[in-house]
């Protein structure tokens, strides 16, 4: 913090008289308080930030080219311009302008290609033929990512290690919960909160602050309610915000002097207004939404610029009241937009429209997966041109896993999927990556390539117009041993394990293997009612939740960035997402042949196996199998609808029943083609 002197004009409590002391209470009570202090998100002292960097891979590259920033500067990719500088901006540029239009407008542009990596390449780089050269290079948005984690190291390094609530919300975006911070600053600031409330009673309001008026420095405050007037001495929301955009601006200062990127914040009560408020005015400015404020801010809006409603559900709010506006959809009573759009999507909707959002600021900064992916143009036509783009996919990922610590074991991917597409169909396949042994390019591809494999068992895949491999199920500090746990993808993790799109039949008698738990379980595939949420988990460092260009290479620049801003685009509103897939079964695998007391020897590989091994190794079969079985060829669209390519769910079938002995709805008496049966050993 820069200050401890608070900027305001005081008139303390000593000067007024006993009756006009008791009558000067604050609408907060000792127990608003208490819960401000732990970041609650049901206090009304809330104060969230939201910082967005300014025309973020632009900035990235007027700083490693040492650029002025007065330059003005547009980032490229292939024929599309992704990122323009605001002193390009002022010559009327945006993203979507050739760059032939951009050098026309401002003849002094510097248009710099993003790094790219090239076929055989073991590193991306920086090429001037790069836009040349779509066919045979993929993009790299490295660059920006270690920017990121640069600005991120700077936040987290700059607020108390103890008080400090950071999400990494996409590439160029995090929120803050200042709320513990801020609480700790009040209490030195101000005496008169610090003691017990009178009568032990929490439920007692709060002396007033000791302030007329405040200095809001330079940040761009948002107007007052209709019926709030600046002349109303401030409560202690509004103390509490004004120390909350003292520590954003040391924050901004921050971020600037080390590594020279401006960044816009907004602060409000919560994350939706927080990043309303960031957008508002940009760019390097502060926006403060304050509790009086926030009806009149709002009001001026369009609801589809609201996160979470940027997407498919605001175009349904859209035609069903046949308007985009905050302000006529508040007449509508909760019952209506309930009947329309569901209870909990209804009640969520009525209250984001009023400024009430109550989702938390979720420090989770651990990557989930990574996707690495090309779209073709000329799309692809045979196994060698598809292996050679799995190659680079997999150099592509395996950089990003030994940032990750993966040589070193802090952190490993448990699974690795394929997505291949093929016109409007998508094919999936996915495979554990086998444990207890290090983590190679050429492990990933000999994988890469046997999906790939399984994709095109019958022929059919060409031509591909767009393939991607991705790793998931990150488990940390696996140790080489391996546990039962080493092969399970629970929970979190299972939510990011894409579900091939073909049914995988299982025999009656192996299916018990398993116990009651389905192959599916076993692996942790999300149930059909979980799937569509789990694929908002796919999300390439954090930032491809928005499908942006790192998940979409080439698409990217075509592509609008969604509102929501770093939530998945497809996501509902947390009240409306279907449950969440429950953590698979434990594994009861079949008893081993036991020779001796201390060792048996395996059926499978003849190994001498410790017994207090066994059931580890026997899973280690198990997690093989599935990673070289047979699978049921695709089918064509019209006969298999689930794998038609539906972006929320990836090749998931709707069927849902993949292991549960029941064949998924194409499957369902007419086994494919050369379908085989899972080889259980
Ligand atoms: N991006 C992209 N394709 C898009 C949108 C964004 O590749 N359709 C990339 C480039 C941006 C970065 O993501 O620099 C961050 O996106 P923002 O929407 O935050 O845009 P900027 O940071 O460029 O500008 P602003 O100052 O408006 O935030
Ligand atoms: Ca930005």
């Amino acid at each position: 913090m820069s200050s401890q002197v608070p900027p305001f004009a005081s008139s303390p409590s000593s000067t007024l008289s006993p009756s006009t002391r008791r009558k000067r209470r604050s609408k907060f009570t000792y127990k608003h308080l208490s819960t401000f202090s732990f970041s609650s998100t049901s206090s009304p002292l809330r104060v969230i930030a939201h910082i967005d960097l300014d025309a973020f891979y632009a900035q990235c590259e007027g700083v490693r080219l040492g650029l002025e920033p007065t330059v003005p500067l547009a980032v490229q990719q292939w024929q599309g311009l992704i990122a323009i500088n605001y002193p390009a901006r002022a010559f009327g540029l945006n993203r979507h302008v050739t760059i032939t239009e951009a050098k026309e407008k401002c003849p002094e542009i510097i248009c710099q290609h993003v790094a790219t990596w090239k076929e055989g390449d073991t590193e991306w780089s920086y090429s001037d033929d790069a836009f040349k050269e779509i066919a045979i290079r993929k993009v790299s948005l490295d660059p920006y990512r270690l920017e990121c984690r640069k600005i991120l190291a700077t936040i987290k390094g700059f607020l108390p290690a103890d008080k400090q609530k950071v999400e990494k919300a996409s590439i160029d975006e995090v929120f803050l919960d200042l709320s513990a911070q801020v609480h700790g600053i009040m209490l030195e600031r101000y005496a008169e909160i610090r003691g017990p409330p009178p009568y032990d009673d929490p439920s007692e309001a709060l002396p007033r602050p000791p302030t007329t008026a405040l200095d809001w420095a330079a940040d761009a405050l948002v107007d007052l309610d209709d019926k709030q007037s600046e002349e109303d001495d401030p409560d202690w929301d509004d103390i509490a915000m004004l120390i909350a955009s003292e520590i954003v601006r040391d924050v901004r200062k921050e971020i600037f002097d080390k590594l020279h990127y401006t960044c816009s914040a907004g602060l409000s009560r919560n994350k939706m207004l927080a990043k309303l408020g960031s957008a508002h005015k940009k760019p390097n400015s502060q926006t403060v939404v304050r509790n009086r404020a926030v009806q009149q801010f709002l009001s001026s809006y369009k609801f589809t610029k609201i996160r979470n409603l940027g997407g498919k559900l605001g175009d349904e709010v859209v035609a069903a009241f046949n308007t985009d506006t905050v302000s006529d959809l508040l007449p509508i009573p909760i019952g209506e937009l309930q009947k329309t759009l569901g209870d909990d999507t209804g009640a969520w909707l009525y209250n984001i429209i009023r400024g009430e959002d109550s989702s938390e600021v979720n420090p989770r900064t651990q990557i989930k997966s990574m996707l690495s992916a090309k779209s073709f143009r000329p799309s692809i036509n045979d196994f060698d041109a598809a292996c050679k783009w799995l190659r680079i996919f997999v150099a592509d990922i395996y950089s990003r896993l030994v940032d990750e610590g993966v040589l070193e074991n802090k952190r490993r991917p448990k699974t690795i999927s394929l997505h291949h597409r093929q016109g409007g169909q998508t094919r999936s396949r996915a495979c554990p990556i086998p444990m207890g042994k290090a983590i190679t390019q050429d492990g990933l591809f000999l994988l890469a390539k046997n999906l790939l494999s399984q994709v095109v068992v019958d022929g059919r895949a060409w031509p591909c117009a767009n393939l991607s491999l991705s790793v998931g199920g990150f488990e940390d500090g696996v140790q080489g041993n391996m546990g039962i746990g080493s092969f399970l993808v629970r929970g979190e993790q299972a939510k990011s394990l894409p579900v091939p799109a073909a049914t995988h039949e299982q025999p009656a008698a192996k299916r018990r293997r398993v116990g009651e738990g389905s192959i599916a379980k076993f692996f942790g595939m999300p149930s059909e009612e979980s799937r569509s949420s789990s694929i908002g988990d796919i999300d390439d460092d954090g930032e491809a939740a928005l499908l942006r260009t790192d998940s979409t290479d080439d698409l990217s620049a075509t592509h609008a960035r969604n509102a929501t801003g770093g939530d998945n685009p497809s996501m509902p509103p947390p009240s409306a997402q279907p449950s969440r897939p429950t953590t698979p079964d434990r594994v009861q695998p079949k008893p081993p042949e036991e020779d001796s007391d201390s060792a048996y020897t395996c059926s499978r590989c003849s190994d001498r196996i410790p017994q207090e091994q066994r059931l580890e190794h026997e899973d280690y079969h198990f997690a093989l199998d599935l990673s070289t079985q047979t699978v049921t060829p695709p089918q064509p669209p019209a006969a298999q609808p689930e794998t038609t390519d539906n972006s929320s769910r990836l090749g998931g079938g709707r069927g849902g029943s993949r292991g549960r002995g029941r064949p998924t709805k194409f499957g369902e008496g007419e086994r494919g083609k050369g379908q085989k049966r899972l080889a259980f050993g």
